[in-house]
């Protein structure tokens, strides 16, 4: 076992396997907003986030070349927790996967407190290198003691607000969009409908010239808005 509790977390290991957004955080320096979820318990057990996140194509190739997860209901859920697993089975560190799990945990509060967000008039967070083509993949309270990463905040403007022309906009078939509010109810009504153009896409997110050489493949698309799919029909 090696100890690296003193040292920084090997993130090169994530960035490898296409998890290409991480940091870690000290608990105790959050903002209440972002530590609330966490029991007493748990304060007493861990003093840091592991926080992940995944931008553009390679998360998905990396999974497409994994034999054993072919088949697998969740495969990049499975996926996340076997790379965490690898990473700090490596060190003493003792740790807790919040996300993937059942606990409601805000991550694009994260994603603002980190900088990996900016707000745009579709909700889904808007990325400097990676535009909306991201998601984040997975949180962990650990119980070590790693170099904790800076959190650099933006200074400049967002791309939302120098985006002139707003395609996203227009682009969106339900109108659920405007500048100052944004229609979940238009959205999912129209996901819903029969002849809905939008049942394996977001034609608003399609439409942002923000980053689109980190677009999503096809198959990454029929992935994440069939699940997403499901689950609003359910609603
Ligand atoms: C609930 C949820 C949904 C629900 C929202 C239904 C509802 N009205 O409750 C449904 C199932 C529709 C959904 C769908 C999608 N979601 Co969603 N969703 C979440 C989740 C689990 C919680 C959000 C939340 O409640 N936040 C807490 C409250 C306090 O914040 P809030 O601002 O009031 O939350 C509202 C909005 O966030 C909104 N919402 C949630 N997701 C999305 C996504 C889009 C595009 C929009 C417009 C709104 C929206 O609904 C929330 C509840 O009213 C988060 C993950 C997380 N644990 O944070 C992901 C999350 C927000 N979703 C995400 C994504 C990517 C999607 C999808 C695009 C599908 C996908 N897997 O690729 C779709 C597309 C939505 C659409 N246009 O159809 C990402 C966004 C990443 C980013 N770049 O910011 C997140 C962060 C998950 C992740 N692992 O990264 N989602
Ligand atoms: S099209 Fe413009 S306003 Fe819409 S998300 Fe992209 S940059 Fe933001
Ligand atoms: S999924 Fe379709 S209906 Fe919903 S916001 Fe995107 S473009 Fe509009």
């Amino acid at each position: 076992m090696t100890n690296l509790t003193t040292d920084s977390l090997d993130c090169a290991v994530f960035q490898q396997q296409g998890l290409n957004l991480s940091a870690v955080l000290n608990i105790e320096a959050l903002p209440h907003n972002l530590t609330q979820w966490i029991s007493e318990e748990e304060r007493c057990r861990y003093s840091q986030l592991l926080i992940l996140g995944h931008g553009g194509t390679q998360l998905w190739q990396v999974i497409q070349a994994q034999r054993h997860l072919r088949g697998v209901d969740d495969p990049i859920d499975q996926f996340v927790g076997e790379v965490v697993a690898n990473s700090l089975g490596k060190t003493d560190t003792q740790y807790t996967l919040v996300y993937p799990g059942p606990r409601m945990v805000d991550l694009q509060a994260f994603g603002r407190y980190l900088g990996w967000h900016e707000d745009t008039p579709f909700l889904l967070g808007m990325h400097q290198q990676w535009g909306t083509w991201f998601a984040y993949r997975g949180l962990v309270l650990m119980s070590s003691t790693f170099v904790a990463s800076e959190v650099i905040l933006q200074s400049q403007k967002s791309q939302c607000e120098c985006c002139e022309e707003l395609p996203c906009i227009s682009a969106c078939p339900a109108n659920a969009i405007s500048m100052s509010h944004f229609s979940m109810d238009l959205c999912v009504a129209y996901r819903k409908t029969e002849m809905s153009k939008c049942a394996k896409t977001c034609l608003a997110r399609e439409a942002c010239p923000v980053a689109t050489q980190h677009r999503y493949s096809k198959e990454q698309m029929d992935y994440h808005y069939e699940l997403s799919r499901l689950t609003i029909m359910s609603l």
